[in-house]
């Protein structure tokens, strides 16, 4: 199989922290780097990577020609069917090769694997698309939404804070050490790359939320967790946007 995704970017991080975590051999699920350039506004655009068979099939280094929610990441079955959507894929590789792992990232209780999985929908669903920096940069230069900086931008830091604060009170009554128990499960691997997005916003994790900041120490202090954040560039989001191409495009909207 391979796992087309790009450092960058959060949701494809989900993945890779379980492939690390769980131990899955990195032979099983080929990580496969997407290209990556930023467009008139300053915004991210993956691209299918150059010279790659996939690539080469397509024609094209168009995302959406792979994968039509121009999203990433996309896991590809060598049967040549894909899937795409962090939840879905990591429910996929569990339930097909997670046994060959070794460090289970799911508890068995049914309850305990109900209250994991409400975490990994807060992150994606409620989370992410609220705060993601494409959208407030279309939001200011396209429909007139306040002009700030916009990995800090008042809607941003709104959601991030509105979210950290329900699964601040969740995590209060089903963390140990890591997110549902003491062992790591998939909800750590969900937290961490949202946290570190927040950390980009300025968000005082451990003053204003204690027990994600706990949960979020532990999970890092993980060798397989900390490598890939350190391949990802660090603990807190290095790249989001390219705000010199930003600052032109929100100020000739502004003019016009
Ligand atoms: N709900 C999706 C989110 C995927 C997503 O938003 N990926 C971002 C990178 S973190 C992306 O590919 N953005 C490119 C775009 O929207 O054009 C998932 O969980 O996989």
């Amino acid at each position: 199989m391979r796992l087309f995704r790009h450092p960058t970017s959060s949701a494809s991080m989900r993945v890779t922290l379980y492939l690390r975590c769980r131990g899955i051999a990195p032979s099983l699920v080929e990580l496969v780097d997407m290209g990556f350039e930023t467009d008139h506004r300053g915004i991210p655009v993956f691209t299918m990577p150059e010279g790659d068979p996939e690539t080469r099939k397509l024609g094209t280094t168009d995302l959406t020609a792979f994968n039509p929610e121009g999203r990433i990441p996309v896991l590809l079955l060598p049967d040549g069917r894909k899937m795409t959507q962090s939840g879905p894929i990591v429910d996929f590789l569990e339930d097909s090769i997670g046994a060959t792992g070794h460090r289970p990232m799911a508890p068995v209780d049914p309850w305990l694997r109900a209250e994991m999985r409400r975490i990994m929908w807060i992150v994606a669903a409620d989370t992410q698309p609220y705060q993601n920096i494409p959208f407030i940069i279309q939001a200011i230069g396209e429909w007139g939404m306040v002009k700030a900086a916009p990995t800090e931008h008042p809607l941003r830091l709104h959601f991030l804070r509105r979210e950290f604060g329900a699964l601040e009170s969740i995590l209060r009554r089903c963390a140990g050490a890591f997110a549902v128990g003491d062992a790591i499960t998939l909800a750590d691997c969900f937290l961490v790359p949202q946290v570190r997005n927040a950390l980009l916003a300025g968000i005082d994790l451990p003053g204003e939320f204690p027990t994600l900041s706990r949960v979020w120490e532990n999970a890092i202090a993980v060798p397989e967790a900390a490598a890939v954040l350190n391949e990802a560039g660090g603990i807190v989001q290095p790249f989001a946007f390219d705000a010199e191409k930003f600052e032109v495009y929100a100020d000739v909207r502004e003019a016009e």
